[in-house]
This record gives structure tokens, C-alpha cells and sequence, in this order.
């Protein structure tokens, strides 16, 4: 006789991945499905937040278009044109101040620190990436924050990534690391000034997003 699946466990539901804690390197924390309870929240967020600043492609130094779309919250904002990179109060696309980080991200990002081991977080941006398929991130640093002891959260929504987490030096052997809808990362301690990136998105659905990829990175820039 054929044993009766429970609905619960039914292959029509979408199997929850464990809610896991796994340190990468020393500092650098992933903890699989912290943002999943709250995913669809944070969504509705984000839509806020790109109806004030909108997502755009930004330039960098060298001219290039960058391939992630972004915006931000929060008192500053991470922008980058032929000018250099840099942290702005005001959104030099709209003119106005950058719109505020909601509650619930503040809330999200501090108990992921905190879960870390990073006490009292309390990030002043928030830079949201937004990937569509074939998107990509290539390997780089992120050193426009004077606080650099203060830990990097991350959070992905939507498709899933392949992140390139490399060493110090440019040059350093490279792991690749599967980051999923829900999952969060505290990149912080001697880690924080490792090289990454993001491969690029490969094409796919997701429910909530459909073919994109948002990744909400707190930052203490000042
Ligand atoms: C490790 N974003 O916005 S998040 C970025 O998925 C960025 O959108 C990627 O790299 C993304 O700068 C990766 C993970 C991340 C962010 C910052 C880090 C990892 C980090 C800083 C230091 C070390
Ligand atoms: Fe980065």
C-alpha cells in the first residue's frame, strides 16, 4: 500500500530549505532563509523605494554602463559616474534626498548582523541591485565605506546567483557560493575586504519576481 504524503510535505508545496548558519571564511556568516519569512514585504519595499528613486544603470569612471540596475534608501546613497564613485545625500537623478530605509529592513539587517555576531548594526544606506537575466557582477572590492569594521549585510530575493567570494589580493583562488531567495550573508570581520562578484543570472521564473534578482546590500558608509 502506498504510504499517504501529508499536504504539508506534498511535492505541491515548494520544499522550505533549512534555515542553516555556515561561516565561509572568518567573518563571513550565510544564513540560508532568514529573509524568508518577510521576502514579499521586502518586495513591496523595494517598489516603494524605485517609485521615489528609480532604478538606473549607472556609469562608471571608465565609461562603462554597469549591467545591475540600482537605487538606494537611506541617508546617503552609493552612485557612480565619469566622476568616480562615491556616497550622496541627495539622488542626483531626482534632486531629492535618497528615500528613507524602511522599518523592516532596519529590523532584518540588525537581527542578521546580530546573528553574525556583529552587535547594534545600524546601516545609513541601502544599495538595491536589481539583475535580469545574463546580468553580472564583476569581481570587485567595496572600499567607499570609511567604517570598514562595520559588516556588510546582504539579503537575495527572486532567481537565484552564483557569487564569486575570492581572497584579498585580485589575483586569489576563488570560491563560488549559491545564494538563493531568502538567503542572507553578514560579510564582515577580516572579510570584508575580500573581491567578489555575481555570475552571470541564468534564465528562469521565480514566482515572486519572475525573471529578476533583487539583492538589498546595508552598508555604514559614514
Ligand atoms: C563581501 N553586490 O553591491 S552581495 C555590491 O549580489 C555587491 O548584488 C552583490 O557586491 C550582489 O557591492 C553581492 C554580497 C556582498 C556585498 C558586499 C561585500 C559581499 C561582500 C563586501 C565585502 C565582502
Ligand atoms: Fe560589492
Amino acid at each position: 500500500m502506498l504510504a499517504t504524503i501529508p499536504a504539508t510535505l506534498s511535492l505541491f508545496h515548494a520544499t522550505p530549505p533549512p534555515r542553516t548558519r555556515e561561516e565561509l571564511s572568518s567573518g563571513a556568516w550565510v544564513l540560508r532563509g532568514f529573509a524568508l519569512d518577510v521576502a514579499t514585504d521586502l518586495l513591496a519595499e523595494v517598489e516603494r523605494i524605485a517609485a521615489v528613486s528609480p532604478f538606473r544603470h549607472l556609469v562608471t569612471p571608465g565609461g562603462k554602463t554597469m549591467s545591475v540596475a540600482m537605487t538606494n534608501c537611506g541617508a546617503v546613497g552609493w552612485f557612480s559616474d565619469r566622476r568616480g564613485y562615491r556616497y550622496t545625500e541627495v539622488d542626483p537623478e531626482t534632486g531629492r534626498a535618497w528615500p528613507p530605509i524602511p522599518d523592516l529592513f532596519a529590523d532584518l539587517a540588525r537581527r542578521a548582523a546580530s546573528a553574525g555576531g556583529f552587535a547594534d548594526y545600524t546601516p545609513d544606506v541601502c544599495l538595491i541591485n536589481r539583475y535580469e537575466v545574463g546580468t553580472r557582477l564583476t569581481l570587485h572590492r567595496d572600499h567607499d565605506e570609511h567604517d570598514r569594521r562595520a559588516p556588510i549585510v546582504s539579503v537575495s530575493l527572486g532567481l537565484p546567483a552564483t557569487f564569486r567570494w575570492g581572497g584579498l589580493a585580485r589575483a586569489d583562488r576563488e570560491r563560488r557560493i549559491p545564494l538563493a531567495h531568502g538567503d542572507v550573508v553578514v560579510w564582515g570581520g577580516p572579510s570584508r575586504m575580500r573581491y567578489h562578484g555575481v555570475l552571470p543570472i541564468k534564465d528562469d521564473v521565480h514566482p515572486l519576481t519572475g525573471n529578476r534578482r533583487f539583492n538589498l546590500t546595508f552598508r555604514v558608509a559614514r
